[in-house]
């Protein structure tokens, strides 16, 4: 079970029922988890709170495409917009830190403020009176699914449609799923077909973005280092998504260059497959491609970006030629040295 303690449940329902304006407010881009978890603590606020004249309100700067579809599907609304009117109290849902709200830090200190999450603990916590963390739950909707199992308040269809679009969509459509994430789905499914929630999480993909991955294909260059299948390509946007897809359809390691003129700006984008991540640190790779073209670069063993001036007087394809190169030759010294260590 999450680890959910029943003081902790005692005194969010009275933070509920005590109060009559509550904003529920979700991070930047709010994906499925966050929006689900806002509109069932919504609810929840609602149905504790018999009183008139309520104002519950749940707020992002912007939401996901997957956010508009579930919305949409079960009737809710999220208002958007940048430093929304804060009120008596503040709900930061899905959400660790204040980066990624856009609120003012000033007024913030006239509400009180409640966190309810299962993100890595920030500053922000301290300044909360109120707050149930998990960093162990796969989702924020699993957390509140839990809220309300305890409490023993069955959700309407709509909020636990938007529940299970939540956990579905945080754990990877189950493939992070913990044992207790199959039992909450479980309580929540009663009458709820499951095929319906997953296609609400499914979209086409953008025609630019796919143009994209063709191109990256279509232009791809492989080289070999080691036995390990190294693939080389450009494209002007989606440099990240064409990355990744290389290396999911069979290269191990995939280098992609995008070059914007316009803003003057050369990127890449670096990915491999996890087993050759044990050897080899792509975010350490991008690093030093990086500090040799004067830019800035790193990231995660498997995924990895860099930033870098482009000098408007040289030609694109020059560029992209040595800099394709740069990553081969970073990526082959890395793997040398890893072999001799
Ligand atoms: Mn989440």
């Amino acid at each position: 079970m999450v680890k959910l303690k029943s003081e902790d449940v005692i005194n969010l329902k009275k933070i509920l029922q005590e109060n009559r304006n509550i904003l529920f407010l979700c991070h930047h881009n709010a994906d499925p988890d966050a929006v689900g978890a806002a509109v069932a603590l919504k609810y929840l606020a609602d149905v504790l709170n018999k009183g008139e004249d309520k104002n519950l309100k749940i707020s992002a700067d912007s939401i996901s495409k997957l956010s508009k579809n579930i919305l949409e599907e079960i009737g809710e609304e999220v208002e958007i917009v940048q430093y929304p009117k804060l009120l008596d109290v503040v709900f930061f849902v899905d959400t660790s830190n204040l980066n990624q709200v856009k609120v003012s830090t000033q007024e913030l200190k006239n509400s009180i403020l409640v966190m309810i999450d299962h993100h890595k603990k920030t500053d922000l916590l301290d300044l909360c009176t109120f707050s149930i963390v998990d960093e162990g739950a796969t989702s924020t909707c699993e957390i509140v699914s839990q809220i309300f199992r305890k409490m023993g308040i069955y959700p309407p269809k709509g909020i636990r449609v938007a529940l299970l679009c939540g956990i579905l969509y945080d754990t990877k459509h189950l493939k992070l799923a913990r044992e207790e994430t199959f039992q909450i789905i479980a309580w929540l499914i009663k009458g709820i077909n499951f095929q319906r929630i997953l296609s609400l999480l499914t979209q086409e993909m953008d025609e630019s973005k796919r143009m994209a991955h063709l191109k990256a294909c279509s232009r791809m260059e492989l080289r070999e280092v080691d036995r390990y299948i190294v693939a080389l390509s450009y494209v002007s946007s989606y440099e990240a998504s064409c990355a990744k897809t290389i290396v999911s359809i069979g290269a191990d390691v995939s280098f992609v260059v995008a070059v914007r003129k316009k803003e003057g700006e050369i990127r890449v984008s670096g990915r491999c497959r996890k087993s050759l991540s044990k050897r080899i640190h792509i975010g350490e790779v991008m690093e030093e491609v990086a500090k040799r073209l004067g830019g800035e670069g790193g990231g995660h063993r498997e995924a990895a970006g860099l930033n870098a001036k482009y000098d408007k007087d040289r030609s694109k394809d020059e560029v992209i030629r040595e800099v394709l190169d740069l990553c081969y030759e970073v990526f082959k010294e890395k793997l040398q040295k890893v072999k001799s260590d």
